[in-house]
């Protein structure tokens, strides 16, 4: 293709833009995602041949389906037996046998096609530019071919569940085009006809033995002003119009999990026709009002500089050299647009992929990966003030409680419900992959934790009520589960293991009894139930045994290289470098480790984090920025951003990011996008001990100034407002929606900014009803030599706040 390149000196510097002076050509990771929720799509910005590439949120293979392995209940003793006696390879054979499904291992999430438009004599062009402009979630390409200028907008409309795509030029009658469908589907229809609509059939396929049973329709509308129009067989010819809106109705006939028994048809048909008789502007407006709903709560500010100036690929090129904080901004704001797109009340989570897929068999099925991603995706969601978003994932956990307690039952004999590493839309809880990953049965226990953070933030008991069953089934399915060490004597689960990791002395089987993640998990999912009850007086009984289970449980340990032990048995190798560091849940997300209330363990959880080191894989970097954030090491943080934010394919661990900011495990995977988002906040604020800590881990390049608005912390309080500079907190904006003790923790000094002076905070903040639980005391190896951090000084004040109140703080 022949082009020449204008470069766009003129474009805002400073503008929460992605902009390129290239087209996509074929590479799917420079097109730039847009997306409502449920449909997504994937914009080119290639010239002669435009492609926007299709998703929608309900589009999976397969249909109503469960995968258990009825085998597991008769075989579970025996493999506890081979597990205790130190045969760790022969149980992980035996559960290949019996836990693995012998059915579906995991449906996929598909894609719906591409539309393309192809513009005769367009191949010689000038001025290009494309960007995403994530203030206002549109795509825009424009260029100029002769001495005309052509632009193309697309959005994907909240309020109006359409995709729609604006085409103008700076000259009348100049736009002329033919727009055919492609898709890697093979059961498809395409179809054009005289009502200006291009549209497509389809069933999806069947995969793994579960039948296809999704019937999806797709109507791509052409409305022109002036020119004409013809439509051929499967094709449809737009000639010398003035301006063209195309608007793009995708529908499935998918209710829920185990109903597929709507109306595609009439679905596509009713979304089109309620946003077809608004032109463009209307639909934009209205667009830009409803994602900024969302957007606009968090307004970072990190400096902007010069770099700023440049085409968003060269920067990721010199990021590592280059001064250039707002790249640091854009990233982070890029990934609540990612979240805002791809999560919305009513729809599906973000798979691994968000909503952006453009294969028939994508990696890793781009389904639900539960042993880290999926929950790594909702991370930034309370956070960052997108709440409402963490919807979706609470719904999906919701249906995996109902589909996990036949698993429970059937699978492990135990009440409550469960989950393993896997699921897909139609909540699958079996075992998949394999022993050496699947046979992990934390997947519910994990993801209930996300109910409890939900409440955590909000404080709203009505819906603490309304997930209270989900809490307590997920501690149900442990305490009937766990069974006593033989040689260890504390509750263990058994089948167990660590994500996806092995000690060499287990005979290279991660199968295991009691590990550290797992008791980490355990401990938390009953404090949580026991609060919980506690909260909605309610099931003292049941809250009294799992006080007594949980004393029972094995206390975290300290190694002999002064690591925090991945496994019960000391057998972590320092040299290890995988990619999960699973034990260190217990530090984040969650907060057992902390370096006031366990100051050993989190010794030795930084002695863990640097023996694994900061190479690896994109989500894997994404964690490394919350952990070094949680050690208050902001410039180890940032480093791990820098790593994070290098082309993709310059990264010895494979990790990197896409032209499109897209995250690289490599392939893409858009958990690391949602980790660095959590990360990059907790540099700035962490509401994890009891406290708020503003400015924890602030990196030397950060210091001198700035400022972030509106995000939210354990505890019902707003951050309305932080401001910095030369690392002080010179103001501090605080709402509390709900009331209590504010507990504040500071760098340096502050007060009221009415002149009043602050408490200092004492003892335990009773107040505070996000307290974590007292982590038992480590068990520490005698070849350790473990010491306590060397903390900075920080401030700490005992605030006592009113509901609805807002509380301003000044540098003293
Ligand atoms: C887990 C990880 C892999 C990958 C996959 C989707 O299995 O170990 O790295 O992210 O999920």
């Amino acid at each position: 293709m022949l082009f020449s390149i204008a470069f766009c000196y003129s474009q805002p510097a400073t503008g929460l833009k992605l902009w390129y002076n290239k087209p996509s050509g074929a590479t799917w990771e420079n097109a730039l995602p847009i997306g409502n929720g449920r449909l997504g799509a994937m914009v080119y910005g290639n010239v002669d041949t435009e492609t926007v590439q299709l998703n929608e949120h309900t589009l999976w293979s397969g249909g109503p389906n469960r995968n258990d392995n009825p085998l597991a209940l008769d075989s579970i003793e025996e493999i506890r037996k081979l597990i205790f006696n130190g045969e760790q390879k022969k149980a992980e054979l035996l559960a290949n046998k019996v836990i693995i499904s012998k059915k579906s291992q995991g449906q996929m999430f598909e894609p719906a096609g591409e539309l393309h438009l192809a513009f005769n004599g367009h191949d010689n062009y000038t001025n290009y530019y494309r960007e995403l402009d994530i203030e206002r979630a549109i795509a825009k390409t424009s260029y100029t071919v002769g001495n005309v200028t052509y632009t193309r907008e697309v959005l994907a409309s909240f309020p109006d569940r359409v995709i729609v795509m604006h085409l103008t030029a700076s000259k009348i009658k100049s736009i002329s085009f033919t727009a055919y469908y492609s898709t890697p589907q093979p059961k498809v229809e395409v179809k054009a006809n005289a009502a200006r609509q291009l549209t497509f059939t389809g069933t999806t396929i069947d995969h793994e033995g579960v039948k296809g049973m999704l019937r999806y329709r797709g109507i791509v509308q052409f409305k022109t002003q002036g020119g004409t129009y013809t439509a051929n067989d499967t094709s449809v010819t737009i000639k010398d119009a003035d301006d063209v809106t195309i608007y793009i109705s995708i529908a499935t006939n998918f209710n829920n999990y185990h109903d597929v028994g709507g109306d595609e048809n009439a679905r596509a048909a009713s979304y089109l026709a309620k946003a077809i008789s608004k032109p463009f502007t209307e639909i934009l407006k209205s667009h830009v009002t409803a994602y900024q709903k969302y957007f606009n709560r968090v307004k970072l500010d990190l400096g902007t500089t010069d770099a700023a100036k440049r085409p968003i690929d060269e920067r990721l090129k010199n990021f590592s050299t280059a001064n250039d904080p707002q790249l640091v901004t854009l990233y982070y704001q890029f990934g609540r647009y990612l979240l805002i797109s791809s999560s919305q009340p009513g729809g599906q989570p973000a798979t691994l992929q968000g909503i952006w897929n453009n294969k028939l068999y994508p990696p890793w099925d781009s389904k639900y990966t539960i042993n880290i991603n999926t929950e790594m995706n909702y991370w930034p969601a309370e956070k960052t003030n997108l709440a409402e978003l963490h919807e979706p994932l609470i719904q999906m956990v919701k249906e995996l409680s109902v589909t996990g307690a036949q698993t429970a039952h059937d699978m492990y004999g135990a009440r409550g419900w469960m989950a393993h590493h896997n699921t897909d839309l139609w909540r699958i809880n079996g075992a998949v992959d394999g022993a050496f990953w699947g046979s992990w049965q934390n997947g519910g226990g994990w993801l209930s934790q996300h109910l409890w953070e939900h409440y955590l933030y909000s404080g709203d008991k009505k819906f603490l009520a309304s997930i209270y069953p989900v809490l307590k089934g997920a501690a149900l399915f442990y305490a009937d589960f766990l069974i006593k060490h033989p040689k260890y004597h504390w509750l263990v689960l058994c089948p167990d293991m660590s994500p996806e990791n092995a000690p060499k002395a287990h005979d290279g089987s991660s199968i295991d009894a009691g590990v550290t993640m797992t008791n980490q998990i355990i401990f938390d999912v009953f404090s949580t139930a026991i609060k919980a009850a506690q909260i909605l007086n309610k099931d003292a009984a049941f809250a009294d045994t799992l006080k007594q289970k949980r004393s029972r449980l094995a206390p975290m340990h300290i190694g002999q290289y002064s690591q925090l032990q991945e496994w019960l048995d000391d057998v972590d190798d320092p040299n290890d470098h995988h990619r999960h560091i699973s034990h260190l849940y217990g530090l984040f997300p969650s907060n057992q480790i902390s370096p006031y209330r366990t100051p050993q363990l989190y010794s030795a959880a930084k002695n863990t984090l640097i023996q694994r080191g900061d190479v690896s894989t994109g989500w894997s970097m994404g964690w490394k920025v919350n952990w070094w954030a949680r050690m208050l090491d902001g410039n180890h943080a940032y480093k791990l951003i820098q790593n994070q934010l290098t082309p993709v394919g310059t990264n010895e661990g494979g990790g990197g990011t896409y032209n499109n900011l897209f995250d690289a495990h490599a392939p893409f995977q858009i958990d690391g996008n949602f980790g660095c988002t959590s990360g990059i906040t907790e540099m700035l604020m962490q509401s994890a001990d009891g406290d708020i800590h503003l400015l924890p881990a602030l990196p030397d390049v950060w210091q001198s100034a700035g400022s972030i608005t509106g995000l939210r912390a354990r505890g019902g309080f707003e951050i309305i407002n932080l401001e910095w500079k030369d690392g002080k907190v010179i103001k501090a904006v605080i709402k509390s929606t709900i009331g209590g003790n504010l507990r504040l923790r500071v760098p340096d000094e502050i007060k009221q900014s009415n002149g009043m002076a602050l408490k200092n905070a004492s003892g335990e903040n009773k107040n505070m009803f996000y307290q974590a639980d007292k982590t038992p005391e480590p068990v520490i190896s005698d070849k350790t030599s473990i010491t306590s951090p060397d903390l900075k000084n920080s401030f700490v004040y005992d605030i006592q706040t009113k509901a609805g109140m807002v509380y301003t703080f000044v540098a003293k």
